[in-house]
This record gives C-alpha cells, sequence and structure tokens, in this order.
C-alpha cells in the first residue's frame, strides 16, 4: 500500500501541537505544521485550563496541516494530558472551563472516597495508584459543586476536542483508564464502584478503542480550516503517554521507558495488570495501552519541577534560557543535594526554588544556592527516581530489562539522559521527542490501512526512521546506589 497522510494532534501540560505526517511500509515522515503554548489562567485562586485558546490552536494547527507538503490529511488523531474533563449540559454546552488537575480542590477527597471504597479495594478493581488528581477524586469534589446540576456529560479533554470536531461524544479507553473508574481485566466502566460512590456512569460516553472511527468534521470546521467535510477523526492512544508508548523503539519486551515531559512516566509494558498489594503500595498504575497490552508505571514529578523554577525566576524578572541553566547545572558536582522528587509537596505551583530548597533543608541535604545548583539537584533527583521506579518496576511485575528508552521532549536533555545511563546501570535510548504525535499517527495510518502489523511492527518503523541518540552508564560516575540510600523512603499511597 502507498503511504497515507494523517494530522496528530498532541496537546501537553506545556505545549500543544498539530504534526502532519505520511505514513506506510517504512515511510514516517513528519512535519510540525503548528505549535502554540498551553498556559493555564488562575482565576479566583483556581488554576484553569484555557481550553478554548487550545481549541482555536488546534483549528490553526489543523488548517496549517492541511497545506503542508505531506497533503491533505484523510483523518486526525487527538491525544492529551489525562484525567481532566469539560462538564458539559443537556444540550452540549461546555459548563465552564476545565479545572487544572494541580488545583487543590481535591484536598480531603482521597479520605473521604476511602471512608466509603477503602484504597486496597479500589487498586484490587481498578489498578490505578493513589494520586490526588484522578478523575475520580475530582468528579466527587465536582460533583459538590452547583455546576454539576445541569452536568449530563463529563468528556476527558481530547474527547472533549473530538467532541467540538465532529459533534460525536465518546470516552477513548486508554484515557478512560486514568479515571479510576475502569476495570482493566473487562476493560468496562466499574459500575460497581462508581454505584459506591454515587458517581452515574451514564455521564461518561460510551467507550471506543484505539483504532475506532470517531467521527467526520463538522461542516463549521471543515469551513474553519479549508479541511474537507469528509476528513476523519480516529480514535487513538488519546491519553498522551499511550501515544508516546505506542512510539518506544523497542526492539523486544525487555525495555523500560521513560517519558519525559511535564511528568515523567516510568514504567514497563505488560499483557495483564499487576494489582498486588505491594504494588498498590509502591504507588505502581496500571493504566490501559494500545492493542490489549497494560502501561504498568509510575508517575514521576518530571520536568514540572525545572518549568516551575523558571516560571518563579520570570516573574522575579530575572529569566533564564534552559540552555543556560543546563549548561551551569553540567558545571555543578554531580550527586551534590538530593531531593526525593516523588513528593506531592511538589505538585501544586508555586515558588518551586524555595520547595527544591525546603525539601533539602528537611533530608538534611546541601541546600542549593544558585540556579544552577537548584537545577543540578533537580536532574541528579529525577534520575534517582528513574532509578527506583526502574528497579521496582522489574521486582513488582517480575519483567526484566536491559534498556530504558527515553522519550518525549526530556530526550533533548543530554545531562538529564546521562545521568539515568549512570543511574539505572543500563543504557539509554533518547528519542523520539515527539513519540505522543508519532504514536498518534501510526495508530491512524494502521486503521487506514496504510501500515500493516503489530505494535512490534509499527516500533520497528520508528526505530529505523528516526533519528535515536544512546547514552551508555559510565561505572565511574558516581555511587548511585548510596545516594539511594541519603534519602528517607516514603510510603507511595495510604493504607
Ligand atoms: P508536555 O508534553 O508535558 O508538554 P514535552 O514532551 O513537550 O512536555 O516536554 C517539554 C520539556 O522538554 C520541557 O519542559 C523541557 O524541560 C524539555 N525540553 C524541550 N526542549 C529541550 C531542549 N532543547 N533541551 C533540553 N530539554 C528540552
Ligand atoms: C502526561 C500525563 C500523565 C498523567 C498526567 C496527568 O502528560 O498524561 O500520564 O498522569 O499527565
Amino acid at each position: 500500500s502507498s503511504p497515507g497522510v494523517f494530522a496528530a494532534v498532541d496537546l501537553g501540560a506545556s505545549s500543544g501541537r498539530v504534526l502532519a505526517g505520511r505514513v506506510g511500509p517504512e515511510v514516517l515522515s513528519v512535519t510540525e505544521a503548528h505549535r502554540f503554548v498551553n498556559r493555564p489562567v488562575r482565576v479566583g485562586g483556581t488554576p484553569y485550563w484555557d481550553v478554548l485558546a487550545l481549541y482555536g490552536g488546534v483549528l490553526d494547527g489543523l488548517r496549517a496541516a492541511g497545506r503542508t507538503t505531506a497533503g491533505t490529511p484523510t483523518s486526525i488523531g487527538i491525544d492529551a494530558w489525562a484525567v481532566d474533563f469539560g462538564l458539559l449540559d443537556a444540550s452540549g454546552t461546555l459548563l465552564g472551563n476545565p479545572v487544572h488537575y494541580r488545583d487543590e480542590r481535591t484536598a480531603g477527597v482521597p479520605e473521604r472516597v476511602h471512608a466509603r471504597v477503602p484504597a486496597a479495594r479500589l487498586y484490587a478493581v481498578t489498578g490505578i495508584q493513589h494520586a490526588s488528581f484522578t478523575t475520580l477524586h475530582q468528579l466527587v469534589a465536582a460533583a459538590a459543586t452547583p455546576q454539576f446540576g445541569p452536568a449530563r456529560r463529563a468528556l476527558l479533554i481530547p474527547d472533549l476536542i473530538s467532541y467540538w470536531l465532529t459533534g460525536e461524544a465518546g470516552t477513548e479507553l486508554t484515557n478512560a483508564s486514568t479515571t479510576g473508574l475502569l476495570d482493566p481485566d473487562t476493560r468496562r466502566w466499574s459500575t460497581g464502584i462508581m454505584a459506591e460512590l454515587d458517581l452515574d456512569p451514564g455521564l461518561f460516553a460510551p467507550l471506543r478503542a484505539p483504532g475506532a472511527a470517531a467521527g467526520t468534521l463538522t461542516d463549521d470546521v471543515s469551513a474553519e480550516t479549508g479541511l474537507p467535510t469528509g476528513v476523519r477523526v480516529t480514535a487513538v492512544g488519546s491519553h498522551d503517554t499511550a501515544s508516546a508508548v505506542v512510539a518506544v523503539p523497542a526492539r523486544d519486551e525487555r525495555f523500560a521507558y521513560i517519558s519525559s515531559g511535564t511528568w515523567s512516566l516510568v514504567g514497563v509494558e505488560l499483557d495483564a495488570p499487576v494489582r498486588t498489594e505491594e504494588s498498590r503500595r509502591a504507588n505502581f498504575t496500571n493504566e490501559l495501552g494500545v492493542d490489549g497490552t497494560v502501561r504498568y508505571l509510575r508517575n514521576v514529578m518530571g520536568l514540572w519541577l525545572l518549568q516551575e523554577c523558571m516560571r518563579h525566576w520570570d516573574r522575579l524578572g530575572r529569566p533564564r534560557s534552559l540552555d543556560r541553566l543546563l549548561d551551569d547545572a553540567a558545571r555543578v558536582a554531580p550527586l551534590r543535594s538530593l531531593v526525593d522528587a516523588g513528593d506531592p509537596a511538589f505538585l501544586p505551583p508555586g515558588d518551586m526554588p524555595e520547595r527544591v530548597a525546603a525539601a533539602c533543608r528537611r533530608a538534611g541535604e546541601p541546600v542549593p544556592r544558585t540556579p544552577g545548583e537548584t537545577v543540578r539537584c533537580i536532574l541528579d533527583s529525577l534520575a534517582l527516581a528513574y532509578r527506583r521506579a526502574v528497579r521496582d518496576a522489574q521486582r513488582l511485575s517480575g519483567r526484566t530489562v536491559d534498556v530504558v528508552h527515553v522519550v518525549g521532549g526530556g530526550a533533548l536533555n543530554t545531562l538529564l539522559c546521562q545521568a539515568t545511563a549512570d543511574a539505572c546501570g543500563l543504557p539509554v535510548v533518547a528519542g523520539p521527542t515527539e513519540a505522543a504525535a508519532l504514536g498518534n499517527l501510526l495508530v491512524q495510518a494502521r486503521a487506514a490501512g496504510t501500515v500493516p502489523g503489530s505494535l512490534a511492527d509499527l516500533r520497528a518503523l520508528v526505530r529505523t526512521t528516526q533519528p535515536l541518540r544512546r547514552y551508555e552508564p559510565r561505572p565511574d560516575a558516581g555511587d548511585w546506589a548510596r545516594a539511594a540510600d541519603r534519602l528517607p523512603k516514603r510510603t507511595e499511597s495510604p493504607a
């Protein structure tokens, strides 16, 4: 078959992009049609996603995608960050801006939820990590607000964009798994858990799997973007991490991945969920992947720590470029100061340099005095958290790995990639950077029949067409095992 043309919309927590791609046997050529910032807006103390600005960026991107040399896309796929949703009334109108998962409206909610459904039972049914921000906790918080009265539908972010493009509502499966309300065995809603928490299963649109048809562009969208009305929207792994894992260029199953962006999602790919008590206490999550896979992973705080430091220095009127900060950090002695990069204290927005300093003080670590020292502390602490997650994933799942794949924007951070190889004692293969968009394109292409095959075949296509960089672990790069003992062990999830 000859290559097909597809557009991928990938909305990350820090930026959105639309890529146009030609995909066929031995062909995976992509052009970035449009990139735009994703800047959450704080109103009255609540951080919101500016979802109309994002949708505007999607329309601009689709218009641009139609004009690249790749040709007119026949299908569009949408992926975005997980857990968040918009509420719609009976007429399909959005009821207010989606609230950012970093909002503190869920404070105290997990405790209330666990009083009704114990944490151990939730994990036994859904296999989903304990986190303040899961959709389950957000919905329980939202249900207590007046806005919820007229709400008839909750659409996850990529499903909301898809709805606006096509007029058809659905809930894509990989992202549905992040709600904490899905049973990964049946791949259906856990209506039992929903009933125990007074959540109406009818709030969610019908489930659809990656590869399924999700509608065609409305006349209005066609006029806005200049794309033909016949252009399809295809469900992809609409959870950005699910799409990113599709595009991990692994040769076989013995790999760990780090999907490295605002978050670092660190884990392995399995055929079945692991829901042991040990796994629950280690706060590993079982999110659904494409083709019946399970993404068994831990959320590590990620480059958010660095983004939020940069935002703080900007606010102070002392902006620093990423390149300069990474150069400065490279000159600081390795393993100087370490913090627990999974500490929920780092979750909300705020003065991150001070929060990092405070964590160092608490742990008896040298307190960073300069931006370079702060950034070095963040990168070393992330690498140490990756080491722990890669080791824990293997121990808890029984899967052995011999390589760590780093995908996403963080794959461009050479200092972090080398530290990751050193910390894990394993080779790191870095790239592709736009893994989520590539995984999105590949699943569309397969649904359209322009590339055949299994997940392994799709990965081979990424491996043979995309630039990758390899880092070997250096035996003399510091004592990471001893470093791991410097930090107190935190219990990851509630009893
Ligand atoms: P998200 O999808 O969560 O918005 P991305 O995958 O786009 O995140 O990754 C964004 C991050 O990638 C940035 O915060 C930055 O730390 C890192 N990054 C991007 N470009 C570079 C670069 N040239 N060098 C080092 N790091 C980079
Ligand atoms: C990464 C991501 C991650 C989720 C978080 C909310 O963008 O989707 O997989 O845990 O955002």
